[in-house]
């Protein structure tokens, strides 16, 4: 008997919202919402499909250990959390938003900046951010937070923040301007492997309505 099963990891929040349509386009619509529902675990119309849903940090590690078929990750997770053993067939142009530099109104970034200069950097990404200073020549002592490090700047606890931007509301609202662009983010299909090989007619399928749906 062939397995027919598909378990889908997803993160709540904007990924899953923006992912909705995409499910929709495959035939999939989930049986309940996980904002208002405390299941991990997630029915869908189909039998066979399940959702996981699951930090959003957490999306590369449960495809590629197989207790999800595959799942949506943002660039960011990708990079920063790594996406070895991973396929990612498809850039889903969803939850889109820009990696930057940010730092309080007023200071004089481009003095700070210079090669060979030193800045305090706080941030969720210590890899995306020492590689983009490393390309500048600039040394960084990184100081990793797990969230909003709008905050770190305005309290002395570092000169810069390296963090996502969508709207730029929570820099202004923090007094905050961005000052560099590093790159454009947004969210991949990440896919296992093995499961693509023992089940590919099914994950194809998924891949070609979703790809159909993103464009
Ligand atoms: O929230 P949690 O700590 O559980 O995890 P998470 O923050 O990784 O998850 P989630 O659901 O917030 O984000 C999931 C993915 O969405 C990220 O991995 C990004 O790829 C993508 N994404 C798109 C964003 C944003 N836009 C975004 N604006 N992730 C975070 N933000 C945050 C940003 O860090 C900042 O604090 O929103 C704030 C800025 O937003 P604006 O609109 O005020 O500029
Ligand atoms: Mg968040």
């Amino acid at each position: 008997m062939p397995d027919n099963s598909l378990t889908i990891a997803l993160s709540k929040g904007r990924i899953f919202e923006e992912t909705l349509p995409l499910l929709a386009a495959a035939g999939i619509s989930p049986a309940e919402d996980p904002e208002k529902s405390r299941k991990l675990v997630i029915a869908t119309n189909d039998p066979d499909i399940r959702l996981v849903i699951v930090r959003a940090s957490d999306v590369p590690t449960y495809v590629r250990y197989g207790a999800a078929d595959f799942g949506i990750a943002g660039r960011d997770v990708l990079i920063e959390h790594g996406g070895e053993g991973l396929y990612q067939p498809l850039d889903l142009q969803i939850a889109k938003c820009r990696m930057m530099v940010a730092v309080p109104q007023g200071f004089d970034y481009a003095a700070a900046s210079q090669p060979g200069s030193r800045l305090r950097i706080a941030t969720k990404y210590p890899r995306i951010a020492a590689e983009h200073f490393a390309g500048k020549g600039v040394h960084v002592d990184i100081i990793k937070l797990y969230g909003s490090m709008e905050l770190a700047p305005l309290v002395g606890l570092s000169d810069a923040i390296v963090d996502l931007v969508s709207t730029g509301n929570t820099l202004k609202a923090n007094r905050l301007e961005a000052v560099e662009h590093i790159c454009d983010i947004s969210s991949r299909l990440v896919v296992n492997k093995a499961a693509l090989k023992l089940k590919h007619r099914r994950l194809q399928a998924v891949i070609d309505a979703f790809s159909a749906a993103a464009n």
